[in-house]
Parts: structure tokens; C-alpha cells; sequence
């Protein structure tokens, strides 16, 4: 029975006796190895009544088991739902609920938190340790391998990843086989994979730069990847003579460029840097190539549409810009207010079509049609400009959004809590620049008349709720706040006034 993406992605590996997976402590996974984790993973999907269609949540630290979660979701026909590790029990209900989770995998550690979560939203809950243990392992060793893949259609839903919205709430992109399987292919050739590559994987695997660039290029490929569970400089220094390619956010490369060790000779054998998810300063591009004798190459992407440009594999890797529109995908720059499309080298929203394009936000029919127009265009909220030589620059966002170390960080989310705080009349979050994440985030509070707000217990009441990475890393106390004639908050103020908040305190 054809399941477009298995068939590319995992069905190859039945025949693989080669490594393709090699863990931190040297042991190899070998393909057929990991398709049968893959299958055995499936089974137990099954088994557990799961349907073709139907949602699993995934909230486990990153491991080869883990790994071969998407892959036996993949098989089983099941909606792989990834959530980052440090979604408090609260953001996750959210999440299960929204989606109809029928499955949650979660970590022992977290197992207790999330139980209560896991009964109020109808999900079943299972424990996946990072070492491969918990009752989720053990029901799969009691289970059949799945033996044919379910039969599914590149139209069919695939993943689901939630991405913050500008109001508060976060989305499920819907990603089907297609638009995964159409970039994988493009990114592949385009990047040059071969099944002689080993990538140096140390991106978490619950979102799109990780879960998809990374992994379904190594398994289009054919090549391998040295599985690091999180970014650690001493195991990247330590690997990289073996490998062939790393994958990264800014921050990667800002730290081993902090790292004496990192040099042109530990390099020899490695023939790609590629970095994405935040914008790559055109300094760390030139710092980079003075270390290392590589240009960087940097590429534009999205949870909603997989990625979009690419700087040249041959050909000029132009600092500050993002590259090309891939093969297969089409760029536009209109006019934020009528939606025309502008003149090349001017500014505007910078607008998406191709078969990268997500299906549209699960059960959300009114976000998807502000953001996906009828045509095929997907409004991405990032400001740019297309060049005349055809090179796209991101410019800025149009939406409030900030983003640190990669990770996407709505104001409105925190501002929404902090304005419940004790104390506090309003609220402004604003990201400043930050010499490790790229932007780091700020909270500007105005106090309630005659109140003294306690920031310390504000910050630790959010990190009950909010994942860390959200929670500000200082709050700030002002009278009042800046507010044009309209009354709108005026944010560019705030960032210029704590411009320098976290630079000068590096
Ligand atoms: C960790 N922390 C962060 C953070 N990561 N804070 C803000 N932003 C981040 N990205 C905080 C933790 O909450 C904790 O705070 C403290 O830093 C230490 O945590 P850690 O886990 O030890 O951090 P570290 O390992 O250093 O992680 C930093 C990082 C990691 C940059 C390596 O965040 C990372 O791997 N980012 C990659 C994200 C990514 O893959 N994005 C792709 C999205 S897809 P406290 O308070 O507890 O001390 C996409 C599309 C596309 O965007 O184009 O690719
Ligand atoms: P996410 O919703 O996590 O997928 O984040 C997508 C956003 O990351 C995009 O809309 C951009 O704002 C940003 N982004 C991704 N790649 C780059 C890049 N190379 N340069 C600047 N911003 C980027």
C-alpha cells in the first residue's frame, strides 16, 4: 500500500545494514536497526487502537527511541505532534485538547505533572525515557512489528506543529506528506546530501529545523547523522572530524566561534555549515569564513512552510541574506496594506507558494484564510526584499514576535500573564538584542497606582506556567509607556531605550 513518505524516507532502511544513527558514546545504529524500532513503534500504534489520522503528542527528551517515534507514526499512518521539552503541564493541555491527542508520550520525569493533563483532555499516557525505557518500551516489546506501512496519500496529514499566533493562541500547522516530502527532495539536491554525508544533529527534534531539514535529508540521502541530545561545544569539537555537515541556529555558531578549539585544521572534513531559524549577523558570516576558510550558508524557513530560500551551494553565499527561492518555490514582496505585489528591491511582506505550503491551521478556518490566501500565497509576517541579482533579505517582522536562540517568542502570550499579575496595570515584551540567543527577552511593567509589583515572585510565578525560554530575563519598571496618537504601544521605542539591556551585562 503506497504511504508516499515512508516509502522515500524509511522504507530504504530495511535494506541498510551501514550505520545511521551514531549515538554520543560511539554505538551505531544501523538502518534496518532503526526501521525496526520504527516498526516495532508502528505496532504499538496500532495496537493501541491508534487509527490513520488520528494525533499522538510527543513530549520526550531527544534520543534515537525518540527519533524512531516519527518514523513509526510515519508508518502507522499517525500524526506525529511534537512539543518542546519545556512546555509546562499547562501549555501542553492546551495543546492536547486543541489537537484530540488520542496518545501522549511523555518523560517519567514529567509523568506525575501530566498525568491529571493527559485524563482532563481524553489522551492516554505513556513514558519514553531519553535510555529507551518506560511503558511505552515495554508495551512495543510486546507488540507485533507493523509489517506494511498504512496506506496514506501525499494530501494526508503528517505532522502537526503548533506555532505561536500574534493574539495569544498557538496554531496547528498542518503539514501533509507532500509538503514534507517535496522540500526533503529539493533541500537534498539542492544542498548536495549524499548517503557519504554524517550531519552532526544537535538541533531538538520537536521542530521543523531538527524534526524535518535535518532528519528527512539525512534518511532521503542515505547518510548518517551523529545524534547529540542538545547543543554541547565539547561534543561538537569532539565529533566533528567524523562528520561531514552540521545544521544550526545562529547560536551555534556564535559559541564555537567563542571556542579556541574550533579551527580551520578540525574542520578538514567537514563540507557544509548551514544556519537558519534566526537571522545569521553578517559578522559571524565574516568571522566565520576568517576561522574557517567556509561560508555559512544560510537558508529561510517556517514551521507553516518548511523552507523557502537558500544561499547557493556553488555560487556566492552572500552574507545577510537568505539566498534564493528554492526549486519549487515561489517568492513575492507585496504591500502590507493592499497585498500588490511590489516593484523588486522594495520592502514589503514577504509571501510563499509551492508544494512547502502547509494545508492550514487544524480546525482554525478563519486564521487560515487571513494567512493562506485563496491563491496558494502564505503571508509569512516577515518584511523583505528581493534584490536585483534575486537574493531575498529579510528586513524584519512584521509580527510581533521575537526570537531567541531560535526559538519563537510571542510578547502577547507574556504580556497577557503579566498583566494579571499582583501589582501591575500593564505590560510590554519587547526582544533586545542579546550576544548569545540573538534577541533576548524583556519585560517592561507599569505598576498600578501606589502599587510596588514584586518582579522577582512575578518571574518565578510565570516559569510555573510558561516555558522558561518565554519567561523574560528581567523586568523592567517604568511610569508609563510609550503610546502614539492611536494609543498603540510604541515597542521600537522600548527596544531602543534597552537597546543595549543585555549587551552591556555580557
Ligand atoms: C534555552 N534557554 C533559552 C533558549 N534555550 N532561552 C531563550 N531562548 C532559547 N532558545 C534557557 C532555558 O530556559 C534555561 O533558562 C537556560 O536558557 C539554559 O537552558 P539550556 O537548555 O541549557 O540552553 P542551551 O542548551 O544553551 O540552549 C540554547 C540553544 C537551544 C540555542 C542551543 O535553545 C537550541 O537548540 N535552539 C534551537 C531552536 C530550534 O531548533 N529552532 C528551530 C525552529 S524551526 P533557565 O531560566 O531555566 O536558566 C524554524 C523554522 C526554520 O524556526 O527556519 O528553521
Ligand atoms: P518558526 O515559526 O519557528 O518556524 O519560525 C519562523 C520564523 O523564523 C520566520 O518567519 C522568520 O521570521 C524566522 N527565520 C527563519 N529563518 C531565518 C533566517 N535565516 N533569517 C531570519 N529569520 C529567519
Amino acid at each position: 500500500m503506497p504511504n508516499p513518505l515512508y516509502d522515500a524516507l524509511f522504507a530504504p532502511l530495511i535494506e541498510r545494514r551501514s550505520a545511521l544513527v551514531i549515538l554520543p558514546d560511539g554505538t551505531e545504529i544501523s538502518g534496518d536497526a532503526f526501521h525496526a524500532m520504527c516498526a516495532r513503534v508502528a505496532g504499538a500504534l496500532a495496537a493501541l487502537g491508534l487509527q490513520p489520522g488520528d494525533r499522538m503528542a510527543v513530549q520526550v527528551e531527544k534520543s534515537a527511541d525518540a527519533l524512531a517515534l516519527y518514523g513509526g507514526a510515519v508508518m502507522a499512518g499517525v500524526v506525529f505532534l511534537p512539543l518542546n521539552t519545556a512546555y509546562t503541564p499547562d501549555e501542553v493541555a492546551y495543546f492536547l485538547s486543541d489537537a484530540g491527542a488520542k496518545l501522549l508520550l511523555a518523560d517519567s520525569a514529567k509523568a506525575a505533572a501530566l498525568a491529571p493533563v493527559a485524563d482532563r483532555c481524553g489522551a492516554r499516557l505513556m513514558v519514553l525515557n531519553a535510555d529507551g525505557r518506560g511503558s511505552f518500551a515495554d508495551f512495543c516489546a510486546t507488540v507485533e512489528p507493523m509489517r506494511a506501512p498504512a496506506d496514506r496519500a501525499e494530501g494526508d496529514l503528517a505532522a502537526l506543529l503548533y506555532t505561536s499566533g500574534t493574539t495569544g493562541r498557538s496554531k496547528g500547522a498542518m503539514l501533509s506528506q507532500k509538503n514534507l516530502l517535496s522540500n526533503a527532495e529539493v533541500l537534498t539536491r539542492a544542498w548536495r546530501f549524499t548517503a557519504q554525508d554524517v550531519l552532526l544533529h544537535a538541533l531538538p527534534i520537536f521542530h521543523t529545523h531538527g524534526l524535518f531539514v535535518a532528519t528527512n535529508i539525512v534518511l532521503l540521502a542515505g547518510g548518517a547523522m551523529i545524534l547529540l541530545p542538545k547543543l554541547d561545544i565539547d561534543a561538537l569539537i569532539r565529533w566533528m572530524p567524523r562528520a561531514t555537515s552540521l545544521m544550526g541556529v545562529p547560536t551555534f555558531y556564535t559559541r564555537l566561534l567563542d571556542d579556541a578549539r574550533f579551527t580551520r585544521d578540525l574542520v578538514a572534513h567537514m563540507r557544509l555549515f548551514t544556519s537558519g531559524s534566526a537571522p545569521l549577523l553578517a559578522e559571524t558570516h565574516v568571522a566565520f569564513e576568517a576561522r574557517t576558510g567556509h561560508r555559512i550558508l544560510e537558508r529561510y524557513g517556517m514551521t507553516e512552510t518548511n523552507m523557502n530560500t537558500s544561499n547557493p551551494y556553488d555560487g556566492e553565499r552572500r552574507a545577510g541574506t537568505v539566498g534564493f527561492p528554492l526549486p519549487g518555490v515561489e517568492v513575492k514582496v507585496t504591500d502590507p496594506e493592499t497585498g500588490a505585489t511590489l516593484p523588486q528591491g522594495e520592502i514589503g511582506i514577504l509571501e510563499v507558494r509551492g508544494d512547502n505550503v502547509f494545508m492550514g491551521y487544524w480546525q482554525m478556518p478563519e486564521k487560515t484564510a487571513a494567512e493562506l490566501r485563496a491563491d496558494g500565497f502564505f503571508i509569512t509576517g516577515d518584511l523583505g526584499r528581493i534584490d536585483d541579482d534575486g537574493y531575498v533579505t529579510i528586513v524584519g517582522r512584521q509580527k510581533d514576535l521575537i526570537i531567541a536562540g531560535g526559538y519563537n517568542i510571542y510578547p502577547k502570550e507574556i504580556e497577557l500573564e503579566l498583566d494579571e499579575a499582583e501589582g501591575v496595570k500593564e505590560s510590554a515584551v519587547i526582544g533586545v538584542p542579546h550576544p548569545d540567543l540573538g534577541e533576548g527577552v524583556l519585560g517592561v511593567i507599569v505598576p498600578l497606582p501606589g502599587a510596588r509589583p514584586d518582579t522577582a515572585a512575578i518571574l518565578a510565578d510565570l516559569g510555573t506556567r510558561l516555558a522558561r525560554f518565554k519567561v523574560p530575563r528581567a523586568l523592567v519598571v517604568l511610569p508609563d509607556l510609550p503610546r502614539n496618537t492611536m494609543g498603540k504601544v510604541q515597542k521600537n521605542l522600548l527596544r531602543d531605550q534597552f537597546r543595549d539591556w543585555f549587551t552591556s551585562r555580557a
